[in-house]
């Protein structure tokens, strides 16, 4: 590989025996693969069920974090939260977004993308957005979509704009839908029905497979999704064919990119609703379609691997492995997750899931491997994916705009395994914007809030909602059983302080 970026070995945040100034190092490729609502316990190395050989592989080899945290239980908060070092929760509008909402994250704002841009990387973003595209009235789908990744420190993307269960349900490649005849316009719209395309509520008859609450709308492919849409045949994916489209474009890009240091964000569908996996996978698992898509998720992880592999590249590329938020199993299909989940806990140890205050919320899986440098092994140090930003930031050697990336922070030594000190607090955001907290000593706290104890729309998860304040060890109790609140008014108060400074930004 002829790397071109070239940076002193002495300044590397890892150990290493007798630094010679002057001696240069070529970059390491990043490659993030970032999934979608695998939990705590989905992967066999943290201890599901379901075979998931090419991720434990990763896990084997790399570090395996126990305490890493996406930002929010939800998408659009965590992945608002990853690419800009800014909890999502300290503006308005960036809860979970529906397909036509503009541009979260608007031109000129602080990203990760951006830092690899600085640094001479090319960079690129394939796989679910879900941060919105476009401005003003929203995105035009038959014209230029912009602003979007490209206007943020992308140089390349492809992506699904929103999830795979809202319309518009096309390909976006840079500003532009893939495949659109300008003949068959695209119409979106979240309020109410456009063109005469069937939908769920009206012909359930049509459905191939059953939404069990809300995706009601438009039907595409004999899934209903939300949101309503007409028009943009030729540009409409095929749900089993998005995994595989996802990796081809990344091969692509890897194979464009190789003679530059790369930073690719690989942001699967799988696992997220609806589950429809390649026909080769289906039935491949006696857990559904959902054990299907872990499955195929797992093959996408191998693709990639091979990839880097014949290209020489594997050695000195990065990658990172998680999730952005936590499980759930009847997220609105009727896909037997519930039925056939046997003796596999998604969530691990964990209570409560996707949606939740409590930690199968937000804790995820982070595998950490880079062959060159990395050591096999298992880490506990608390991170939180807020910090990939400030950290690549240091490595890099770069500066970053530090009051907008304001939750970042730097934990490069121990996302590389040299310390297993992490965050000294970190806040999760449930659903409902309720904001909970963690002390580096492993102590949470739970605000009283008037909401319900279960997820209300049938997701069947308990929301970690009381009507009193919650303080639980986690050290000791990761299952959250054990209410502190009142035995340790001391460690509550402090707790409460401290996220209420953070909040304040007075940290
Ligand atoms: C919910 C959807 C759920 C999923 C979620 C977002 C309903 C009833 N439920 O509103 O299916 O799309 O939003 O998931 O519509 S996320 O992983 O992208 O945050
Ligand atoms: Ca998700």
């Amino acid at each position: 590989m002829k790397n071109l970026l070239l940076i002193p070995l002495l300044l590397w945040g890892f150990s290493c025996s007798s630094p010679q100034k002057g001696k240069e190092e070529t970059l390491p490729n990043v490659l993030l693969i970032y999934t979608d609502d695998v939990g705590f316990g989905d992967i066999q190395a943290y201890g599901g069920l379901i075979p998931t050989p090419n991720i434990d592989a990763l896990a084997k080899d790399g570090l395996m974090f126990t305490n890493a945290y996406a930002t929010a239980a939800t998408c659009t908060p965590s992945r608002y939260s990853l690419l800009t070092g800014e909890y999502a929760w300290r503006g308005k509008g960036r809860g979970v977004a529906p397909g036509d909402a503009v541009a979260l994250i608007p031109p000129g704002v602080e990203t990760l993308p951006s830092v690899f841009q600085r640094a001479g990387y090319q960079t690129g973003v394939i796989g679910k957005w879900h941060l919105g595209l476009g401005e003003g009235d929203g995105p035009d789908w038959n014209g230029e979509i912009s602003p979007g990744p490209l206007e943020i420190g992308f140089d390349y993307a492809f992506i699904l704009p929103s999830t795979g269960d809202r319309v518009p349900t096309v390909f976006v490649e840079n500003h532009h839908v893939l495949h659109l005849d300008p003949e068959d316009p695209i119409t979106v719209n979240y309020q109410e029905k456009v063109g005469d395309w069937p939908t769920g509520k009206e012909n359930p008859d049509l459905l191939t497979t059953m939404f069990s609450h809300g995706h009601d709308n438009t039907i595409v492919n004999g899934i209903s999704r939300i949101g309503f849409m007409t028009g943009g045949r030729e540009a409409l994916w095929r749900d089993e064919d998005i995994a595989d489209e996802l990796i081809s474009k990344s091969h692509a890009f890897i194979e464009r990119a190789k003679d530059q240091p790369f930073f690719l964000y690989l942001a699967t569908h799988d696992i997220h609703v609806p589950r429809i996996a390649h026909e080769r996978f289906q039935g491949i698992t006696d857990y559904g379609p959902r054990g299907d898509v872990l499955v195929q998720l797992d093959h996408t992880v191998g693709e990639m691997v091979s990839k880097l592999k014949a290209l020489g590249l594997f050695e000195n590329t990065i990658i990172i492995f998680t999730s952005d938020n936590g499980p759930v199993l009847d997220d609105g299909y009727v896909d037997q997750a519930k039925e056939k989940i046997g003796l596999h806990q998604p969530a691990g140890p964990l209570r409560g899931g996707k949606y939740s205050a409590f930690e199968a919320g937000t804790r995820v899986p982070l595998i950490m491997q880079w062959p060159k440098k990395i050591k096999s092994g298992n880490s506990e140090a608390m991170i939180s994916q807020v910090d990939f930003l400030a950290s690549f930031a240091n490595f890099l050697q770069l500066d970053f705009n530090k009051e907008q990336a304001v939750d970042t922070e730097n934990h490069w030594k121990a996302l590389i395994g040299d310390t297993s000190e992490g965050r000294k607090g970190l806040v999760q955001e449930a659903i409902q914007g309720v904001l909970t907290y963690i002390n580096s000593d492993g102590y949470k706290y739970i605000p009283a809030h008037q909401g319900p104890a279960i997820v209300p729309w049938g997701t069947e998860i308990e929301t970690g909602f009381l009507l009193e304040d919650q303080l639980y060890y986690l050290p000791g109790d990761m299952a959250e059983q054990n209410n502190l609140a009142k035995s340790r008014p001391e460690i509550l108060g402090q707790l409460k302080m401290e996220l209420k400074a953070i909040v304040a930004n007075e940290q």
